[in-house]
């Protein structure tokens, strides 16, 4: 294997929590799922998101009779888009929790440290949000994903702004971290294979509220397009201080700004009118989701972002520890690259590196009430 820990005593404290984890597994009568992600700070309305996706995922498995004749659980960790954070709330959902699976984390800057804890553990750990190509590029044995990957959306990127938008003076801005930098990077990359070179490409700080002086810097570059790979906070408070100077340029962004917070950042939902993001298909619309939207929008919540990924997340956890009948990370993720899985997302399934074998990035147009329609082909 090619993966390490860095810090001994995680290896120590996870493996003595492993045997005592095999016994307490046995004796629970229940499969605890932990759900980690952001419940706190800047993006807390993913967190929000994920908490609600796996909760209903759980409800509805217990109300068909549960998993193996157990009910699931599920157990929430808050690793606020922290990497330090992420792993401390990965010991303790092994060690403290004695979780079956995870479902997390959200920031690919999260997931992959926790996912060397999880790899530890044997346990397994499906990621419904993470899109950074390292995430399933380290040959763990017990990673898999709900979502796509950031060189995917880079490369639809990249075309749709060269064959469509046909735009030559384009502007790249990153949030520096794992995620942001990615997408931006590929999405670079992409362009640069087609022949277009970005006039700027530029990193901004997470969690700062003015970016006035690197506005005025993307104004006096005349761009066509300013490109924004990050996340929902960020990618708002750019967006209205770039209009707020006066700049009407098409504004795109990524699928880190598909959540309520992007409006609220921005100044309201009407500025978001015209911004282009890359996501895949609204999951919202897929059929096989239908009767669970509606359910959520009963109990008014409206399951935008994430959060029909994270349910899926959850119905495959639960088909593999049906399917594969143990707690191991490697035999379940073995199992679920072997079987195709029926989720509220579709028919899905993983290749040996705990990719889908199709995820498929699209290019949407935000309305001015909030929502997003697609516009590529
Ligand atoms: N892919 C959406 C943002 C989460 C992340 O990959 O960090």
């Amino acid at each position: 294997m090619k993966f390490s820990l860095k810090n001994k005593w995680i290896s120590a404290s996870v493996s003595a929590a492993c045997l005592l984890s095999t016994a307490s597994v046995m004796a629970q009568a229940v499969y605890k799922i932990g759900v980690a992600g952001p419940m706190t700070g800047g993006i807390a309305a993913y967190g929000e998101e994920m908490r609600k996706g796996a909760q209903l995922a759980a409800e509805d498995i217990n109300a068909a009779g549960g998993i193996n004749g157990k009910k699931v659980e599920i157990v929430i960790g808050d690793d606020a888009c922290e990497p330090k954070q992420a792993v401390t709330v990965a010991s303790r959902l092994i060690e403290r929790d004695k979780v079956n699976v995870v479902v997390g984390h959200f920031c690919s800057s999260s997931t992959i440290p926790a996912s060397e804890a999880y790899a530890e553990a044997d346990m397994l750990m499906i990621t419904p949000a993470s899109t950074n190509p390292k995430v399933t590029e380290r040959n763990m044995p017990n990673v898999l994903r709900t979502c796509g990957r950031d060189d995917q959306q880079g490369l639809v990127a990249g075309n749709y702004i060269v064959d469509v938008l046909k735009a030559k003076r384009i502007v790249l801005i990153h949030d520096k971290d794992t995620y942001g930098q990615g997408v931006a990077n590929a999405t670079q990359a992409q362009l640069n294979k087609r022949g277009v070179k970005e006039i700027m490409y530029e990193g901004l700080t997470r969690g700062e509220k003015d970016y006035n002086a690197l506005v005025t810097k993307i104004k006096s570059s005349n761009a066509d397009l300013i490109h924004f790979s990050g996340l929902s906070s960020e990618a708002g408070t750019l967006l209205r201080q770039v209009r707020e100077q006066g700049i009407n340029t098409q504004f795109m962004v990524t699928d880190g700004a598909v959540e309520d917070t992007f409006a609220a950042a921005a100044g309201g939902k009407p500025v978001l009118k015209g911004v282009l993001v890359t996501f895949g298909e609204d999951p919202r619309l897929i059929p096989d989701g239908k009767a669970v939207v509606e359910k959520f929008r009963k109990g008014g919540f409206e399951p935008a972002g994430f959060t029909l990924y994270t349910y899926a997340g959850v119905q495959v956890a639960a088909a593999a520890l049906k399917g594969a009948n143990a707690t191991s990370g490697a035999a379940m993720a073995k199992w679920i690259k072997a079987n195709p899985v029926q989720t509220i997302l579709g028919k899905k399934s993983w290749d040996a590196k705990g990719d889908l074998t199709s995820a498929a990035y699209v290019v949407s147009a935000y309305k001015d009430d909030g929502t997003y329609v697609r516009v590529s082909k």
